[in-house]
């Protein structure tokens, strides 16, 4: 039987803590080459480098059937009229699907089938899950006002691959337009 405490945590939703788990900060610089607009990147990171989001994950076990699960919380903001959001990536385990239930704030979901190449734009907020298949590109966005926090639930044996999507880019930008989040492809 795994430690009791591998087996229950706490988690913060308006923070997006987990207690016990190894965070990962991720700051504008760190997203260098992920906007659309270069100019109004190197315009923001020239100002400064805020922190973009922190992404806790927790690791109970690494065997075959066991599961991985991490808590994130994303800052509201723009590049231009690009949103603030994660870099994204593939699961190294191309298969591996992924769960994101939304705790709070306001954001979607940019997916990218690896195998047609479609993009979907999925609303990420509380009371929904958005189900990610395998083999899809991921990445969050937060289209509100207030910090967007959220869980992801993933095989242990997915793991993050980041530089295949870094290379190619994901097709399509979330943008704001006339008020509301909008998927562009990337021109
Ligand atoms: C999430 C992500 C989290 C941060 O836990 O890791 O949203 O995004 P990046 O990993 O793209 O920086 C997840 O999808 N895990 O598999
Ligand atoms: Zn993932």
């Amino acid at each position: 039987m795994l430690d009791p405490e591998k087996i229950l945590s706490q988690f913060n939703p308006a923070t997006g803590e987990i207690v016990g788990a190894a965070v990962v900060q991720r700051h504008l610089h760190d997203l260098r080459g992920c906007f659309g607009d270069a100019g109004a990147f190197e315009a923001a990171a020239a100002a400064g480098n805020p922190l973009l989001y922190s992404v806790g994950a927790f690791e109970p076990a690494k065997g075959d059937g066991d599961l991985h699960y991490g808590a994130g919380r994303l800052m509201p903001g723009k590049i231009g009229d690009e949103y603030f959001m994660t870099k994204g990536h593939l699961h190294s385990w191309r298969a591996a699907a992924e769960i994101y239930i939304g705790l709070a704030g306001e954001g979607v979901m940019l997916l990218e089938d690896l195998l047609t190449g479609e993009s979907r734009m999925v609303p990420l907020r509380p009371q929904g899950v958005v189900y990610v298949p395998g083999h899809t590109a991921h990445r969050t966005v937060n289209v509100g006002k207030a910090p967007l926090t959220y869980l992801g639930v993933y095989p242990a044996k997915a793991g993050h691959d980041y530089d295949a999507i870094a290379k190619r880019n994901f097709r399509c930008l979330i943008l704001e337009r006339n008020g509301r989040p909008t998927m562009i492809e990337r021109s």
